[in-house]
């Protein structure tokens, strides 16, 4: 099974993606936690993911790109995977195509998780609390909402024109969002 999960910072993505990989035995690939791993590393990469990072920006698409690839090269992604934060914009939803074209596996399902913002604001002050991640600050919490809409938004309707976008409520418990996923996959 190949999946793309969508949704705004915040919408419960890498927590399902953990679950959804526990339950399905898909490799999990998270693009944050790929860029978090080279921040802690302290690579050259990281070096210059940080502070972007920390405003709430987008990395350049480069950087991310030649992260994802190196990860897709693995032997458990041909198991099956679900991708968590990428894509982000119109560009990487064609790098994207572009390589999964090449890989013999093309995305089957885009799932986009709906959020009121009103609880992203709430889910990621409780995380800012129990974690201090440096991008969950108020400033960049309300710029990272911001990029959302004005980036990541338009790969939604990509999708949708592709036939491959399915919505699911992310608003509940995670127990609860996560049987919504599931039985959406055909897997409850
Ligand atoms: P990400 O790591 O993708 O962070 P995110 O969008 O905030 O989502 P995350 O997965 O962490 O949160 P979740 O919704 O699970 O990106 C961070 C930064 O990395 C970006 O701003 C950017 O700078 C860079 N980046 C990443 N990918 C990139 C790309 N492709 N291109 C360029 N730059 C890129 O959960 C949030 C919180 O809610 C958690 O604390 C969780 O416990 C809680 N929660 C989840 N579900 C809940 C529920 N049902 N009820 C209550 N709380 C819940």
């Amino acid at each position: 099974m190949r999946i793309v999960l969508l949704g705004a910072p915040g919408s419960g993505k890498g927590t399902q993606a953990t679950l959804l990989k526990q339950k399905l035995g898909l490799a999990h690939i998270s693009t944050g936690d790929l860029l978090r791993a080279q921040v802690a590393a302290g690579t050259e990469l990281g070096l210059q993911a940080k502070a972007v990072m920390a405003r709430g920006e987008l990395v350049s698409d480069a950087i991310v790109l030649g992260m994802l690839e190196a990860r897709m090269g693995e032997a458990d992604v041909a198991q099956g995977f679900i991708l968590d934060g990428y894509p982000r914009n119109l560009a990487q939803c064609q790098a994207l195509d572009a390589m999964l074209t090449r890989m013999a596996l093309p995305v089957q399902h885009a799932i986009q998780l709906d959020v009121d913002p009103t609880a992203i604001v709430e889910r990621l002050a409780e995380r800012a609390r129990k974690e201090g991640r440096s991008d969950d600050n108020p400033d960049s919490v309300r710029y990272r909402m911001q990029v959302y809409q004005e980036q990541t938004a338009p790969v939604v309707e990509y999708y949708a024109n592709a036939g491959k976008l399915q919505r699911v409520p992310g608003m509940g418990s995670v127990d609860e969002i996560h049987q919504r996923l599931l039985e959406l996959l055909g897997q409850a």
